[in-house]
């Protein structure tokens, strides 16, 4: 079992921000942004790449969290980002969106 299938769990403690019927939030354990938020599905899907059209809902639906997060944050300007793959930074393998805010965000990111 992942990290974050303990935390929908309960199992493991976290400052939930946000919790529906498919998706929760909670604050990044090393935020790299004033808000720095993780919005997960509670189907365990490891990583974007493994999502099927069946997923088409759910992919919506963590958008969606995502927005509705921002907002609580008070952020009208944030950034959605999706690492798939260990070389592109995943470490825990159940999908995941970071939601980074509450400062200027560069682009290109690193
Ligand atoms: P990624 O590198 O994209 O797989 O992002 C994983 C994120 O998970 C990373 O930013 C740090 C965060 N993280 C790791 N362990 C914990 C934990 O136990 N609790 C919380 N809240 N976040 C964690």
């Amino acid at each position: 079992m992942t990290l974050f299938e303990k935390i929908i769990q309960r199992q493991i403690p976290a400052n939930i921000v946000w919790e529906d019927e498919d998706t929760l939030a909670f604050r990044d354990i090393s935020p790299q942004a004033p808000t720095h938020i993780l919005v997960v599905p509670r189907k365990p899907l490891p990583k974007l790449a493994d999502a099927t059209e069946a997923d088409t809902e759910l992919l919506g639906r963590l958008l969606l969290t995502a927005n509705k997060v921002a907002a609580q944050e008070g952020l009208s300007d944030y950034r959605v980002v999706v690492n798939n793959g260990e070389g592109a930074g995943q470490s825990v393998f159940h999908l995941h969106l970071h939601v980074l805010g509450g400062r200027d965000l560069r682009w290109p990111p690193g």
